[in-house]
């Protein structure tokens, strides 16, 4: 086996051993204008299958998401948010988060 092919499998098997399922992604929701919009938006994005936390920060007008990325995709929450009235935007680039 060749130096490269050893480097590659043991990055293979570290992603695996690692989950690499868990993600988070921050989305943006200006429409939240009042104290009723953080339990919609909550309940639509809890309802997404593979989502397993959801942290509304209303002064923020931002929500926290994880999910399981095997499941569900960052285009499923924010189709999710859109459904529920509250059109939202990616604010950063969802991340690996495992081991948090
Ligand atoms: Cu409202």
């Amino acid at each position: 086996m060749q130096a490269w092919t050893v480097a590659l499998a043991s990055t293979l098997l570290f992603a695996s051993s690692a989950g690499a399922a868990t993600e988070m992604a921050t989305l943006a929701v200006p429409g939240m204008t009042c104290g009723a919009c953080p339990i919609t938006v909550h309940m639509a994005l809890s309802r997404v299958p593979g989502v397993e936390k959801v942290r509304v920060e209303p002064a923020d007008k931002e929500v926290i998401v994880r999910f399981n990325d095997q499941k569900t995709q960052v285009g499923a929450l924010l189709r999710a948010t859109r459904d529920a009235g509250y059109p939202a935007h990616v604010v950063t680039p969802s991340m690996h988060a495992n081991g948090r």
